[in-house]
């Protein structure tokens, strides 16, 4: 993998869902030594410290929980993600899922000034594909991919500058897709690949194809990963743990296809709750898992169609 200048960003939100935690995301990610990984790679590491969310009015919600907080926060991080896209490799610490509505955003804007496209690679066990009237739990962090494909009004969050297209988005790791999520999604192009899918034909192939179309459009590709993409036997610190997730090796697998890939040009590393982890495992797990997305692989190997 080629040198990158990584930009560390912490993203603190704790407000996409009500149990708390993810505020320590970033902290316990610098304390797993995220930046010396990355360096020990040959990257240069610009770590900017955390990014703090304009002020905003705490006005409650009937149902959506933290509403204000969270719209302040997307404004936050699409503005600092297009920043810190002008000066390299964003890598967004947080923090929960919701912070990917900036993330995401602010590629999408980067994306549009480069003129080629963007490409979301969602690793996840949810989709977060409810809108605000499809929630059932008003937990926001659960909304992030039905915002910025522009499903339905988001009002307040940052105009998109068009919605992301279905086609140019895979979900890996699915387990736990609400039936409003369900429906709405099986009438998309986006590419699902459940945990059935993976028990039954593994994860090299989906993913190798959906990489395929990312080269063959010059795409930008923007990766999200959600702790809860990964078993909990092995990624314990998160607060929507959904048993039947990756395993460590298909986690690494993901990461080394995409750092072969060379493809990988934003990543967020999600819901890490410290108050829940076991002396900081997963937290090491997730700068394991970004390590070899950037380079930690034991063999260089030709990249290869699928
Ligand atoms: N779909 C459920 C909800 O909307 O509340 C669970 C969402 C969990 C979202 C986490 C970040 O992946
Ligand atoms: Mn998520
Ligand atoms: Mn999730
Ligand atoms: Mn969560």
């Amino acid at each position: 993998m080629k040198p990158h200048h990584c930009i560390l960003q912490g993203a603190p939100l704790d407000c996409g869902k009500t149990r708390r935690g993810c505020i320590m995301g970033p902290d316990a990610l610098r304390t797993a030594g995220l930046a010396e990984a990355l360096s020990s790679l040959g990257h240069r590491v610009t770590d900017i410290g955390n990014i703090a969310p304009a002020p905003f009015t705490d006005a409650p919600h009937p149902k959506l929980h933290r509403l204000s907080e969270t719209i302040a926060w997307t404004h936050a991080l699409a503005d600092a993600t297009e920043t810190a896209f002008d000066q390299g490799l964003p890598i967004t610490m947080g923090g929960d899922h919701a912070l990917a509505a900036g993330t995401v955003l602010g590629a999408m804007r980067h994306a549009a000034r480069q003129e080629r496209p963007l490409f979301v690679l969602w690793l996840d066990a949810h989709s977060d594909f409810h809108t605000l009237e499809s929630t059932d739990s008003g937990n926001l962090h659960g909304t992030p991919m039905g915002y910025v494909t522009g499903r339905s009004a988001f009002p307040d969050w940052p105009a998109l500058p068009a919605p992301l297209p279905y086609e140019n988005i895979a979900m890996i790791g699915l387990r736990s897709v609400d039936p409003a999520e369900r429906e709405a999604l099986q009438d998309t192009a986006i590419t699902r690949v459940d945990m059935r899918e993976i028990d039954e034909t593994g994860i090299a192939r989906p993913l190798g194809a959906f990489l395929d179309r990312v080269t063959a459009a010059n795409g930008m590709l923007h990766v999200s990963l959600d702790v809860d993409f990964l078993d909990p036997a092995v990624a314990p610190a998160v607060g929507t743990t959904v048993p039947g997730g990756a395993t460590v090796r298909e986690g690494h697998l993901v990461m080394e296809m995409i750092n072969d890939s060379g493809l990988m040009t934003s990543l967020d590393l999600v819901e890490l709750n410290p108050f829940m982890d076991e002396r900081g495992r997963t937290a090491e797990l997730l700068v394991d898992l970004a390590a070899s997305a950037m380079g930690r692989n034991v063999f260089d190997r030709p990249t290869r169609a699928f």
